[in-house]
């Protein structure tokens, strides 16, 4: 859960200025995590290492970083459970205590955090180190190419030259995705108390019936109150010793229900029930309402307050339906990635970028290409600016389907991303889809990719327990080969007609376009395009708009915007990108890619305006009607 500071948990904030070093192969001969780092830079968490030094080595740099600090915590946390949380730390993580191993995690994009009641004495100064990896290969999410070149790389395979001079340069990470490969303490690091018997998960389902709204609601401890096995207690068979403990801590569980206003609508006792608020106010996508409720809930001498909107979403026939009426997605897929923080947390830059969904009128978002950092989901909560949630998973080949070796294969552990990825988000009432990944290859081994993803596919319907719809964002590819794709809930897809391929021809492209939605017509599904666009030069014009200039983004735009709406199954359009993004550097990418709508900075391309005027003239419901 969330961290939360109230009157029976406090939170202590270990952002700030670390001491920093990049691991360029010393740090195994001198254990940098048994003593305090003798040489280090100043470096500031969370944000990514990449662009904090003028030195091309933190930006190239493939293989493991040392981060470190030291802190006390309060002697008047005394007596208080003591938890230690990463949000994330790119890739993969080791944390070491008084040069102590602590715990290590892998994967860059998902919260981590370990009991340390018994390791830090309030009052006492500890050091804390952490190793970042920032190494990508066929085991990590994203994937990383293990031997060849970088996402659309051309390395001139065949001269003998070029060949031998791969092998001697310096190492490299090779992604097999297209945003560059920030890396370090990203997101915040903290340390938060509770009681030490104390609330360890809520979950909320909210339904409608009537004018009603539903909350049924299932809460964890752990800690134990009164000394039993914290499981719900069994009150239809004969009460055991055990039991009986179960369930007077089961009676410690109260539940109250805030309205927006602070006014308690509802109540409940026990660990897990169903909760009814009459004449409840429901979630609405902006500019709806996106109405909020808090659930507020006590155990012993703990408290959380989580806060929930009531919603429903279903697909049904070729519609995705939000509150039972048919919504139409209007948006972009996005990056977290700004000036010199890269990666790292920013909420001042998302409270931007929510301010320029609006203005746009723009409802929703992807979070290509990996889960954002919570604070964005409890902004967008707020906001009414709906998410679909995407896995790390980019980048995954046919040879990805196959297991690695005896010890390791992808799907395991796409699977533990994906659970987890779905146990942080899945009581923000702004997330109405799972994205399991962007951009498989599908079409190559058709029935190898079918067995991959579909297994996914269930796994992310067993696991939610609002079973929200699932998707996986589909490459441009041979889609009559392709069979995963058309077995999602709604079908999502990537289309660079008019960029990648017949470049430059709107005509051509709006042709194609045709001849594919005729093959998506006969599938009865509900059908988005989650990423179409063109790479823009922000003040680059000419007349006729050819290929980089605005008029032709602009234009791009206008003409195949012109062709969804000629078709009732068609239920969205996310340009790509939100904004221009960081990119490894290569033959295809000046400064990065320029698809973005808007520039780095933020401010808005010509599109932008074309965007605007036809997005606030289209209803959240409703317009294929
Ligand atoms: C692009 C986008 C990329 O940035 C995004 O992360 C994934 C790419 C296009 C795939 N989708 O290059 O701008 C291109 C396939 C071409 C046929």
């Amino acid at each position: 859960m969330y961290p939360q500071e109230n009157k029976s948990r406090a939170v202590l904030s270990l952002d700030g200025i670390w001491k920093f070093r990049l691991n360029k192969g010393e740090a195994e001969k001198e254990q940098w995590e048994k003593h305090s780092l003798t040489e280090y830079e100043n470096l500031y968490v969370p944000a990514s290492y990449n662009d904090q030094r003028e030195d091309a080595e933190f930006r190239l740099h493939c293989g493991t970083a040392y981060y470190e600090k030291e802190f006390a915590v309060p002697t008047f946390f005394a007596g208080q459970r003591l938890v230690l949380r990463f949000d994330a730390v790119t890739h993969d993580a080791m944390v070491w205590l008084d040069g102590e191993f602590l715990c290590n995690h892998k994967g860059g994009f998902l919260p981590f955090e370990v009991d340390v009641t018994d390791k830090v004495e309030p009052g006492k100064t500890v050091r804390l180190t952490v190793c970042v990896d920032n190494t990508i290969n066929r085991r990590s999410l994203p994937v990383g190419s293990e031997s060849g070149s970088a996402f659309m790389g051309s390395d001139n395979a065949g001269v003998p030259a070029v060949e031998q001079a791969k092998l001697w340069r310096r190492p490299m990470n090779l992604p097999n995705f297209d945003f560059f490969n920030y890396a370090g303490i990203q997101r915040h690091v903290r340390i938060y108390t509770t009681p030490a018997a104390y609330i360890e998960n809520i979950i909320l389902v909210p339904d409608i019936q009537g004018k009603d709204g539903l909350v049924s609601y299932t809460i964890t401890t752990g800690g134990n109150e009164t000394g039993t096995t914290a499981e719900i207690a069994n009150t239809d068979t004969e009460t055991t010793d055990e039991e009986s403990g179960a369930s007077a801590d089961n009676n410690l569980v109260q539940v109250r229900i805030l309205d927006g206003e602070g006014n308690v609508v509802a109540t409940a006792c026990g660990k897990e029930g169903t909760i009814r608020i009459p004449h409840a106010k429901l979630w609405e996508p902006y500019p709806g309402t996106p109405y909020l409720y808090k659930a507020e809930v006590t155990y012993g001498a703990d408290l959380y307050t989580e806060e929930f909107g009531i919603r429903t979403v279903a697909v049904k026939g070729t519609q995705v339906l939000i509150n039972n009426k048919p919504f139409y997605f209007k948006g972009f897929g996005k990056h977290e990635d700004f000036y010199i923080r890269g990666r790292g947390t920013d909420d001042c830059l998302n409270v931007k970028d929510i301010g320029l969904l609006h203005w746009i009128g723009a409802n929703s978002f992807r979070t290509s290409h990996y889960p954002y950092a919570e604070e964005m989901y409890r902004l967008c909560d707020k906001e009414g600016i709906v998410i679909i949630d995407e896995t790390p998973a980019v980048g995954i080949g046919a040879v990805d389907y196959e297991p690695y070796d005896d010890t390791f294969t992808l799907k395991d552990y796409h699977t533990q991303v994906l659970k987890d990825m779905i146990a942080r988000d899945c009581n923000h009432p702004c997330v109405i889809m799972w994205s399991l990944g962007n951009e498989p290859s599908t079409d190559e081994k058709p029935e190898a990719a079918y067995a991959y993803w579909h297994e996914l596919y269930n796994i992310a319907h067993d696991t939610d327990p609002q079973n929200r719809p699932v998707t996986l964002v589909c490459c441009q590819n041979n889609y009559e080969r392709d069979i995963v794709t058309r077995t999602m809930d709604v079908v999502c897809i990537n289309r660079y007609y008019g960029w990648y391929n017949l470049s430059g021809d709107l005509d051509a492209a709006c042709y194609a376009w045709n001849l594919e939605l005729d093959f998506w017509e006969q599938q009865n599904k509900p059908v988005m395009v989650s990423e179409y666009g063109a790479d823009t030069i922000e003040g680059l014009h000419g007349t006729v708009g050819e290929m980089f200039t605005e008029e032709f983004q602009a234009e791009y735009y206008r003409r195949i915007n012109a062709e969804f709406d000629k078709r009732s199954f068609f239920v969205g359009e996310h340009c790509w990108a939100f904004a221009d993004f960081g990119t490894l550097q290569g033959i295809i990418r000046a400064d990065g890619n320029r698809k973005g709508v808007f520039t780095k900075n933020r401010r808005p391309k010509l599109a932008a305006h074309i965007l605007r005027e036809r997005w606030t003239a289209i209803p959240n419901f409703g317009y294929k009607e």
